[in-house]
Formats: structure tokens, C-alpha cells, sequence
């Protein structure tokens, strides 16, 4: 069934009388929409999310903006970014089953998804800057980034299915685009949207002028554009996760693209090493050991990223990369090139983990671990750490291979006054 093929955005008083053809929202909540309850709980930079709650149950509606909802009209951004989350949900959920909440309806026209209400869940973000432990969560990222990594290359798929992917995929423009921008651009010079904390201006000074971070940050960015290693999520920051006190699951990819291997857990590993830098000012007593409990997440994460992956290469290493033929069934060990390979995604992951702690405090988008510290003379010295730690990341990230590495470096900045 279809809701009409003139887009139309939906509204708290208009959900219900439009969306009751939908059978698997009704199902979901109750036959009845007249008692539908319809909340907008959207605080992402982008589209409308709304809660539905029904006699039967709740269920989620989101619904892409025909612009950008941060900045408004002025900025428009194609529909389109739905039907690319949606193929990238269904992928995921192929990939790492369990990952992504369950998707019940999509509507093209109407940029619609409707899915799975997800409770007890709260957005990560969150709960790192109140201060919340969540079990296992560090096994479930670092199993999602390696299985979606995986199972999304050559390593494992077909040739022809994944090509088919990328050029599905390719049609993804607009939103990348603001990745390209934002991410791997605007930080390193005057953009018209930036902004940063007052009292930053001598760090930032000295990031645009250093030539050599700017080549190495070109590199990383020609990877990003280039590489069509697999499909990342594109914006898997702690924003994009929602967990309970022991559960996880990753939303929100409509920044789906194939794109280098190592992009999500370097993004990923970035969003824990800004929620560490931020904790000074969100912390009392706890604050040492909530840190330590961050840092132990980014070495946790990194671990099972390799074992996982390691064990995916060991048992469903079925594309045409590395293939059995050239190594098992010769009697030759494959482990150094599965050592090569991962080592070749940390190296990336280390450049994209330090250009997204640059972005999120020098570009348009900041994320809530600095920006909901009021007080811009207590945000800004913390800032600097992440700036500079940033930059060495960015500097030394083909030497730095291991993440018990990046989190004593992170200690050593945590520890030091940059401004
Ligand atoms: C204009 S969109 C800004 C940011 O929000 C999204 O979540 C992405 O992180 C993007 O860079
Ligand atoms: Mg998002």
C-alpha cells in the first residue's frame, strides 16, 4: 500500500489519519488510530522522528525533511537519504543480526520508516555524559563494525552482488556530501558555518596553518571518496546507538555508503575519545574511574573488532579477496595477510578517528559531550586536548596500531594544559 506519491511532511495532528492504511503500524500499535498518541522526539540535525503509542503498543515513524533541519530551508537535502537508510538497515540487519531495530513498513514518496520502538533504550550519548556503564557494549560495536565490515567486501560477498551494491549505493550523493564537507573540509579553514568555543583561537590557528596534517587529512579523505571497501553506517557516532543498561542497537545509517573499512570504528572510537575529554566537566567523585571505563570500551572495541574479524576470515572468507585457493589449499597460512589487512583498516581508522574530533569542535555539527558544557572557560581547555590529540592521531596513524596505544595517549593529554 502507498500513502500518496505527493511528499508531504507529517505532523503530531496528522500521523494517525494518514498512516491507519498502514496494516503493520496498526497491527503494531492498535486498530483504533483515533487513540493513537503521536509525539515528535526528533533531536538529530536532520529528519522527524515520532513515537507512536497505541492501545496495543508503540512504534516508531521516521520521516526525512526535504532539508536540513538543523539549518532549515535554506539547505535543502534530497528525500532520498530514507530509501539509502533503509536498503542500509535491511543490509546491516543481514550482516549483524540483532544490530538495528526491526523494520516493519517503507514508503519511497513519503520518506517514511516505520520500525521498531526500542525501550528500555536511551541514545548513548547520553548516558556517557550522565555517566552510565552499559554492559557489553564494547562486544556488540566491535562486532557490528567487523561483521558489517566483513560481510560487506569482497572478502565475503559475491563479486557481482557487490557490485551492484556500490553502484546502488553510489546514488547516495547529497548526504555524503555533507561528510566531505563537514568532516574532511570545513574544519581546516573558515567555512561559512563553523564556529568554535571562544579561547580555542590559538589551537585552531595552529591546525590550518600546519600544512602536513592538512596532506595527511587530504589522504584520508581521498580514501573515504575512493575506497569502496565495503558499506559503512557513515555517521556511527554515540548518537547513532541506543542502549539499555546491557543491550545495543546501532539506528540511523541514512549516511550508508561503501567506503574504506576502517571509517566506522574510527569514527566510532573518536565519539569515546570526545565523551572521555568531555568527563572533567560532567563528573565528581566517579570521574577517574567513569575515564577508565571509557578507555576500556575503545581497547574492548578494538579487540573484538580483530577477533571477530579474524574469525570471519577464518570461516567466511567465500569473495574473491584472499582466496583459499592461494593460501589453506596450498598448505600456506593466510594469518600474515589477515595481519596486513587489519592493520591497513587501523591505520585509516586512527586518520578518520582524529579528523571527527577535529570536525565535532570546528565545524557545523558539535555533539552534546562539550556543547552542553555552559560555561565556555571550562569547554574550551577540554576541547583543546581532543583538538590536539586529534592532530597526532592524524600525524602518527600509520604507526599506531593498537588502541592500548591510543588511550595511554589519551591519558597523557587528559593530563596536560594545551591552552
Ligand atoms: C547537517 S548534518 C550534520 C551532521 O549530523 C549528522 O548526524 C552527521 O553527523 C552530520 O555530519
Ligand atoms: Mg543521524
Amino acid at each position: 500500500m502507498s500513502l500518496g506519491t505527493k511528499y508531504k511532511a507529517l505532523s503530531i495532528e496528522t500521523l494517525p489519519e494518514r498512516l491507519k492504511v498502514v496494516d503493520v503500524l496498526a497491527s503494531k500499535v492498535g486498530e483504533d488510530s483515533a487513540a493513537w498518541q503521536v509525539q515528535e522526539v526528533g533531536d538529530g540535525n536532520l529528519n522527524l522522528v515520532f513515537i507512536v503509542t497505541g492501545p496495543e503498543g508503540k512504534a516508531v515513524v521516521k520521516q526525512a525533511l526535504p532539508y536540513v533541519r538543523l539549518v532549515g530551508d535554506s539547505w535543502p537535502l534530497p528525500l532520498y537519504r530514507a530509501f539509502y537508510e533503509y536498503h542500509a538497515l535491511t543490509r546491516q540487519a543481514a550482516r549483524d543480526p540483532g544490530s538495528v531495530p526491526d523494520i516493519f513498513y517503507f514508503d519511497e514518496a513519503q520518506a517514511v520508516i516505520v520500525m521498531e520502538f526500542l525501550s528500555p533504550h536511551v541514545i548513548l550519548r547520553h548516558k556517557l555524559i550522565a555517566g552510565k556503564r552499559v554492559d557489553g557494549l564494547a562486544d556488540f560495536l566491535g562486532k557490528f563494525c567487523a561483521r558489517t565490515a566483513f560481510r560487506g567486501s569482497e572478502l565475503s560477498m559475491k563479486s557481482g552482488d557487490k557490485k551492484a551494491d556500490v553502484g546502488l549505493f553510489a546514488g547516495n550523493v547529497d548526504i555524503p556530501a555533507i561528510t566531505e564537507a563537514l568532516v574532511f573540509t570545513d574544519p581546516y579553514f573558515t567555512a561559512e558555518m563553523n564556529h568554535h568555543t571562544e579561547g580555542l583561537d590559538p589551537v585552531v590557528a595552529q591546525l590550518r596553518s600546519d600544512v602536513a596534517l592538512k596532506v595527511k587529512v587530504q589522504q584520508a579523505f581521498q580514501r573515504f571518496v575512493s575506497n569502496t571497501e565495503t558499506m559503512v553506517h557513515g555517521d556511527l557516532h554515540s548518537g547513532s546507538i541506543m542502549s539499555t543498561e546491557s543491550e545495543s542497537r546501532v539506528i540511523d545509517p541514512e549516511f550508508a555508503q561503501y567506503g574504506p573499512m576502517g571509517f566506522d570504528i574510527g569514527m566510532l572510537c573518536a565519539n569515546f575519545l570526545m565523551a572521555y575529554f568531555s568527563q572533567p566537566a560532567h563528573r565528581g567523585d566517579d570521574l577517574d574511574a567513569y575515564q577508565e571505563w571509557i578507555l576500556g570500551v575503545i581497547e574492548e572495541v578494538s579487540t573484538t573488532f580483530d577477533a571477530e574479524f579474524r574469525r570471519l576470515w577464518a570461516t567466511e572468507r567465500t569473495g574473491i579477496l584472499y582466496p583459499a585457493s592461494l593460501f589453506e589449499d596450498q598448505g600456506h597460512d593466510s594469518s600474515a595477510a589477515c595481519d596486513a589487512v587489519l592493520k591497513g583498516i587501523w591505520r585509516d581508522a586512527w586518520a578518520f578517528c582524529g579528523i571527527e574530533m577535529h570536525r565535532r569542535c570546528l565545524s557545523l555539527a558539535h555533539n552534546a559531550d562539550f556543547e552542553d558544557i555552559a560555561d565556555p572557560a571550562l569547554r574550551a581547555p577540554l576541547e583543546a586536548r581532543n583538538l590536539m590529540m586529534g592532530a597526532e592521531l592524524i600525524h602518527e596513524a600509520e604507526r599506531l596500531v593498537d588502541a592500548n596505544t591510543i588511550c595511554a595517549i589519551a591519558r597523557d593529554f587528559n593530563g596536560k594544559d594545551v591552552l
